[in-house]
């Protein structure tokens, strides 16, 4: 039993020297068993995302259990793609399991409410595809290992732009949703920075399921180059087969909900030449890459994606903070985490800082014949 003295609300200074282990490193061991939240989103409109998380963060941790020196016993609450639900599951694990670290939640539109929580209990939180602005800056403990927005957006507009020569764009957004809204501002620094025009700019809200208006407003030009798309799958699907079918047939450029086979699957022919700067591709000679896909596909029965690389990553990037002083406590994790240089991923070279942002290169895909595709610029 943890002798962790955490009193609800308020920050916790003190240790847990049963979490505290011996030798370092690889060589860490550590006696008591180190609980790990993971507050996804497996039902309901993300789950297209959290059920890929769920399996990739298990399967790092039954790898790295395999491995010896720690145990780790990963505790899954669904936020069932609900801000209201996603308190409660945060609530529970780390009041309730007293958990040393949590990692989740799938949606920024959850985080911008959860991570307070974990930051006011001194809980470090590891954000898997939190991709919003703005994430890292909510507190000392919340980090994320997903790449942000600015990064790949900054990478795909420009890439399109010199592979299709895009000059006029339209730019449709979701502007209810933190992640799609937060996008939206750095599409336009971004069409900014590179001297492309905006020539229709549309918003509409997650739930809608009918783009006649603003696809009307895309019709009536004959000068739109590209589409930008800020957008969860919910609408996006809707949107892109409504756009297909009214003859639009410019390019679609997304954020990063685009990552997803689930996605690409629902849009059937719709998704060819979908572009999308992210964090992974199954393409990338990274550490790891080919053995990591080789063993989550005959796990799952299934090709992993990006989300279920990302939840990978992090259960490795929250043992190597762990075995840095063979400590499992939140505090000594929140110190390490920051610490996390060049670490050699199927990501690539993944860096996190103390302000709790990663680095790292995007890479840029393109869907081609149902399958993401590195777009070469
Ligand atoms: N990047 C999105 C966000 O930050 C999540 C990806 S779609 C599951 O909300």
């Amino acid at each position: 039993a943890s002798a962790a003295c955490v009193s609800e609300g308020t920050e916790s200074t003190s240790s847990d020297d049963s979490l505290v282990g011996t030798g370092t490193g690889a060589d860490c061991e550590i006696d008591e068993t180190v609980k790990v939240g993971a507050v996804l989103s497996l039902t309901e409109a993300a789950a297209f995302a959290g059920g890929y998380q769920q399996e990739g963060i298990q399967l790092a941790f039954e790898e790295l259990n395999a491995a010896g020196g720690i145990t780790y016993e990963l505790i899954v609450e669904d936020d069932k793609t609900s801000v209201e639900d996603s308190v409660i599951a945060f609530e529970k694990v780390i009041n309730r399991d007293k958990v040393s670290v949590i990692v989740g939640p799938t949606l920024s539109n959850m985080a911008f409410t959860t991570f307070p929580d974990a930051e006011s209990a001194g809980v470090p939180a590891l954000g898997i595809s939190t991709t919003a602005e703005g994430i890292p800056d909510l507190g000392d403990y919340i980090f994320r290992n997903s790449l942000p927005e600015e990064v790949a957006l900054a990478a795909s507009i420009p890439a399109a732009k010199e592979t299709l020569g895009i000059e006029k764009v339209a730019v449709l957004y979701d502007s209810a949703d933190e992640f799609t809204a937060s996008a939206y501002n750095t599409i336009t620094d971004v069409l900014t920075d590179e001297g492309i025009e905006v020539v229709v700019e549309e918003s509409f809200e997650t739930t809608d399921t009918d783009f006649a208006a603003q696809l009307t407003k895309v019709k009536e030009r004959d000068d739109v180059d590209a589409v930008i798309l800020s957008a969860l799958p919910g609408a996006t699907v809707p949107l892109v087969t409504q756009a297909r079918s009214l003859d639009i047939t410019a390019p679609i450029i997304g954020g990063n909900a685009f990552n997803s086979p689930v996605l690409v699957g629902l849009l059937a022919d719709a998704a060819e030449g979908l572009i999308v700067g992210g964090a992974w591709s199954a393409a990338s000679d990274t550490t790891g890459n080919a053995e990591f896909i080789t063993n989550y596909t005959e796990k799952y029965d299934r090709a992993p994606d990006q989300f279920a690389a990302q939840a990978y990553t992090a259960a490795y990037m929250i043992d190597q903070a762990i075995r840095a002083d063979c400590d499992a406590n939140r505090e000594a994790i929140k110190d390490n985490l920051g610490q996390i240089l060049e670490y050699d991923s199927i990501l690539g070279t993944i860096s996190l800082d103390e302000s709790g942002e990663v680095s790292q290169e995007p890479v840029v895909q393109i869907v081609e014949n149902g399958q993401f595709k590195l777009l070469e610029g």
